[in-house]
């Protein structure tokens, strides 16, 4: 394995030469990979204005040598993967990096074989299963751009990335299980190519053995194709700032964009935060919860462990099912050693009954991680006491998709683990803490926007077709720096706390929505004149959905009325969306506070949405300050 940070000291050094040296660090750090050819320049571009950084330019590699491959002569035998599957009656599978090589290559080979070539956007929307790793490496493998789309999302959802992306291929199975539920995801897929003219194939993956209907000339059978392929598969030359893979996530306003991750700096960062952040050891079980459709499962359960040639574990399930102790239970049957979940999951199994997992030995565990958004201190020390029995400690890692990797977290057992705090940049990590006119506020013990200073190897590289878009997004608010949407607050040891998103971004379940999409989604309901969308404290989400509707025909009056108008409101989000976006409450107005330009309070809605009555601060540049007495007196 490449050199690790071990002490405070040496954490202390390496972030000194990161900042004063990064050519030379990041030099040092990348040079065990293989590569197919070196770079010219560790470092280039700017964040300002351009906002094109560029790492390890001029160096040609493929990722997937850097994943497989390379460990094939010492770790071949070892094992890669571990699915747990969502029934735990069902028989778990173990890939060795030998067997999930092979795997990889012939997933590669069907496509190419199926035309697939360099450069071409793939979408992905595959349930956990061991082929939807398979299937991002695959695409890796040759060349192609992968967009995982999370298979909780809709038709819809799906139709606009696939042609956002421009994406002529898809690979999708027959169905998934989600706990007690099982759902027809080919179905969902044939919904939305119906929008999608430029799709040209579709492999389909046999999971639970349903009919499906197949189109012919577009639609494939993956047991069909992988029948004569070769198990090895040459792998694509890759130059380092060419496109790894795009994935969609929400802004403050428009639809969800695609940020765009590179190949050589991406590579470095998830392979270094990952070793360091976690103090991965050879015979570790590492366990990361999240799904390969959202950042943390490409960067945790995918990238970073198999490019530390680490064992990961996937699973299919809910940590509800069968039972709330069903995550307990998984780490004690493999063994895992490293545990990385989000608060969400935390508080809904702290709402259980604690013998759900006192009656668990959890000895094996070593390491903790959290990760999706701040975690309360209530659930860390549950997490601590529980979980982690008092002896494990826990990385509360800051990151974002467009980050690639973690940015701001403890390396465990090494620096600082305090609850309610992120902690310490990571080296190469420069955070900086701005006041709304962009002057940087020094010191300890302060509050600003979070904003980084200096490139560092897995920075969002554009937005997917509209360059401007990241331009404006992260690079222009504050020339000179990569803004991240984020309050912090560094506390009186200069440790970093996050307090969440300063724009119209809600976190919901570590899941992020933008406000406006969610109301652009409410707003196709036949019944729904305008809406305004905000999010209030949740126990177990972290933050809820709180949506202020008006109606066409005005208010309705009758029960009845109000529940086909709720309904709809509902099934609209679900359509465009999906249901991890249904509204968690609904107020029908019958209008919304807004001042004589016509700009929506969303100050106002915040407050009312929270329970904070009392003092919703000044009205008296409201159009009509009525409409708040109403909607105080409608508060849900
Ligand atoms: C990795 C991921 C990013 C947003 C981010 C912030 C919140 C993530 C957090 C956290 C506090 C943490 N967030 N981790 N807030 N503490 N440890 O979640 O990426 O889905 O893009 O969300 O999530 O608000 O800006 P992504």
């Amino acid at each position: 394995m490449h050199p690790r940070i071990r002490t405070i000291e040496e954490y202390h050094a390496a972030y000194q030469q990161s900042v004063e040296d990064p050519d030379g660090f990041w030099a040092a750090v990348a040079e065990p990979f293989t590569w197919r050819r070196k770079w010219d320049t560790v470092r280039s571009g700017e964040f300002s204005p351009a906002g094109n950084s560029k790492w390890f330019d001029g160096a040609r590699l493929n990722i997937t040598e850097n994943c497989l491959d390379r460990h094939l002569a010492q770790r071949g035998n070892k094992l890669a993967l571990i699915f747990e599957p969502n029934d735990p009656k069902v028989r778990h599978l173990r890939l060795t990096y030998r067997e999930l090589h092979q795997q990889v290559c012939q997933f590669a080979n069907v496509l190419r074989n199926n035309g697939v070539q360099k450069g071409d956007r793939v979408i992905i929307y595959l349930p956990m299963i061991p082929q939807l790793a398979v299937a991002v490496l695959a695409c890796a493998r040759v060349g192609a751009v992968h967009s995982v789309v999370f298979a909780g999302f809709s038709a819809t959802a799906i139709a606009d990335r696939t042609n956002d992306a421009d994406a002529r291929f898809v690979l999708t199975a027959d169905g998934l299980n989600r706990g007690a539920k099982q759902i027809p995801v080919k179905s969902v897929v044939d919904e939305a190519l119906e929008s999608c003219p430029g799709v040209r194939r579709v492999i389909v993956v046999e999971h639970l053995g349903w009919p499906v209907t197949m189109r012919e000339g577009r639609d494939v059978w993956y047991h069909d194709e992988v029948k004569d392929v070769a198990l090895t598969c040459p792998a694509e030359e890759m130059a380092a700032e060419d496109p790894l893979f795009i994935l969609y996530t929400s802004g403050s306003t428009g639809k969800p964009k695609g940020v765009v991750h590179s190949q050589a700096g991406y590579m470095v960062w998830a392979d270094y935060t990952f070793r360091n952040v976690f103090q991965v050891e050879e015979n570790d079980v590492y366990w990361c919860t999240a799904d390969i459709g959202w950042v943390t499962g490409h960067s945790y359960l995918l990238y970073g462990p198999l490019l530390a040639g680490a064992t990961s574990l996937q699973f299919e399930g809910v940590p509800t099912f069968p039972s709330p102790g069903r995550f307990w239970e998984v780490i004690d049957k493999h063994h895992v050693t490293i545990f990385y979940t989000a608060p969400t999951a935390i508080r809904s199994l702290m709402a259980t009954p604690i013998d759900n997992v006192l009656s668990y030995s959890l000895t094996s565990l070593r390491v903790l991680g959290s990760v999706g958004e701040p975690i309360n201190e209530e659930a860390w020390h549950w997490y601590h006491q529980h979980v982690g029995k008092g002896r494990c400690p826990i990385v509360d890692t800051w990151w974002q998709t467009e980050t690639g990797g973690i940015m701001i977290s403890a390396l465990a057992g090494i620096t600082p683990s305090v609850p309610a705090r992120a902690g310490l940049p990571l080296p190469g990590v420069q955070p900086v803490l701005l006041n709304q006119d962009g002057t940087e506020i020094e010191g300890n013990d302060q509050e600003g926007y979070l904003a980084i200073k200096a490139s560092w190897p897995g920075v969002i590289r554009t937005t997917w077709g509209d360059h401007e878009r990241a331009r404006q997004t992260y690079f222009q608010p504050y020339p000179g720096y990569y803004f991240t949407g984020d309050g912090a607050r560094r506390d009186e040891n200069g440790l970093y706390r996050i307090i969440g998103r300063v724009d119209d971004v809600i976190n919901v379940s570590g899941h992020r929505f933008g406000t406006a999409e969610i109301e652009n989604a409410i707003n196709q309901s036949d019944y729904v004149v305008e809406s305004a969308v905000v999010g209030y404290p949740h126990d177990v989400k972290g933050q809820g959905i709180y949506a202020y509707v008006i109606c066409q025909n005005g208010l309705p009056t009758s029960d009845l009325e109000i529940q086909r108008a709720e309904a709809s409101i509902i099934e609209a989000v679900v359509a465009e969306i999906g249901k991890i976006a249904k509204p968690d409450k609904i107020q029908l107005v019958s209008g919304l506070p807004k001042t004589r330009s016509g700009k929506i309070m969303r100050r106002i809605l915040r407050k009312v949405a929270e329970g904070e009555t009392s003092n919703l601060g000044d009205v008296t540049t409201l159009l009509d300050p009525l409409v708040v007495e109403e909607i105080v007196a409608g508060r849900k």
